[in-house]
């Protein structure tokens, strides 16, 4: 059997070689890993832990709570206030930002999560995950507030997910490519199984809500018809399509074998620039999938150059495999 790497032992020997992932970047990635493994257990419990349901609250974004996004929120929390390498951290499920209480000392670093994306898919029994992005508090001088997490997705210093699904996986990025650890439940331990993974640049499968089609904008709509149209058409391939409805396990799907997923703008709250949200959704998954070698745009714009103007932001999200989100971005700017 071939030696087996844990993510400590990953995250020290990247220190050594690279020299960029500080005590306390490395500390605060092992504690969300650890928080990620609590959360996977209520999710494998199901009913059994009376998790499932909804918790009967919302959320800033008036969407209905379920108990395990609750949960989850808490469990990441807890885990990360104490250890004094955080000073703040902002959550889908929160209104506003969570700064370390006085009681522990502050650390430099900003952790932004998704407790636990896919939301709909719990009840249900489907993959979901956890996403997260962290970023470097960059003013020193004073306290901390929303401000300073309102930095482009390029600033972000670590971003990952874990996938909750018939494995439990966590997917990582420092800067240095992505690697991926599979949970061992046994020994407890996140055991590395897939270094330097890169997307293939062309894809035949795509993914997107084909249900709002009628309200896409009119390069979205071009570039699935021609999908549609397969060998015949203009692209002269057959496509296959997925949609998973978690946002982690359609990544997942295509950092492990390539593909398009896009969860477009459309046409039916135009004052609304998309459904999935810039700080917890959409910028650790852009620096992942181009640590990767794909590609992540807005339609028009690198996902990871947009200054955000609000913690709760929604974005327009394209990305995956480089040539296929190339396509469609051209598209964009072919029609204005
Ligand atoms: P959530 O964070 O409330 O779970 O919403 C985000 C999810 C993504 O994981 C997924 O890609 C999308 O919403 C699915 O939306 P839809 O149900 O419109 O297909
Ligand atoms: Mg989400």
């Amino acid at each position: 059997m071939s030696k087996r790497i844990s993510l400590t032992q990953y995250l020290v020997e990247q220190q050594r070689e690279h020299g960029h992932i500080p005590a306390q970047l490395r500390l605060l990635i092992e504690v969300v890993a650890r928080a990620c493994k609590r959360i996977a257990i209520s999710v494998n419990k199901g009913a059994l832990g009376e998790v499932l349901g909804s918790a009967g609250s919302e959320n800033v974004q008036g969407e209905v709570q379920k108990k395990l996004d609750i949960i989850s929120n808490e469990v990441l929390i807890e885990a990360n206030e104490w250890g004094g390498h955080l000073a703040a951290m902002a959550s889908e499920e929160m209104d506003s930002i969570h700064v370390v209480p006085n009681r522990y000392p502050q650390g430099e670093y900003l952790l932004l999560f998704d407790p636990l994306d896919g939301s709909s898919n719990i009840d249900v029994n489907v993959s979901i995950g956890t996403i997260f992005s962290v970023l470097r508090k960059v003013n020193n001088t004073r306290g901390v507030s929303e401000e300073d997490f309102l930095q482009p997705g390029k600033q972000q210093a670590a971003a990952g997910y874990c996938v909750y699904g018939p494995q439990t996986t966590l997917v990582l990025t420092v800067g240095e490519g992505v690697a991926m650890f599979t949970l061992d439940r046994e020994q407890g331990s996140w055991v590395l199984t897939s270094e330097k993974v890169q997307i293939p640049e062309d894809t035949k499968e795509f993914a997107i809500n084909m249900s709002n089609m009628r309200h896409w904008d009119a390069p979205v709509k071009r570039y699935i018809d021609e999908c549609l149209a397969g060998k015949e058409g203009p692209r002269a391939k057959d496509f296959n399509m997925r949609w998973i409805a978690s946002m982690v396990a359609d990544v997942h799907r295509i950092l492990t074998r390539g593909g398009i997923f896009m969860y477009p703008w459309d046409k039916r709250e135009p004052g609304k620039p998309g459904k999935l949200r810039l700080m917890y959704e959409a910028n650790p998954m852009a620096f992942l999938v181009e640590q990767a070698g794909g590609l992540a745009t807005n339609g028009r714009q690198r996902i990871m150059d947009l200054q955000p103007t609000k913690l709760h932001e929604r974005v327009s999200v394209i990305l995956g495999s480089r040539n296929e989100v190339q396509r469609v971005t051209d598209y964009h700017g072919e029609s204005t």
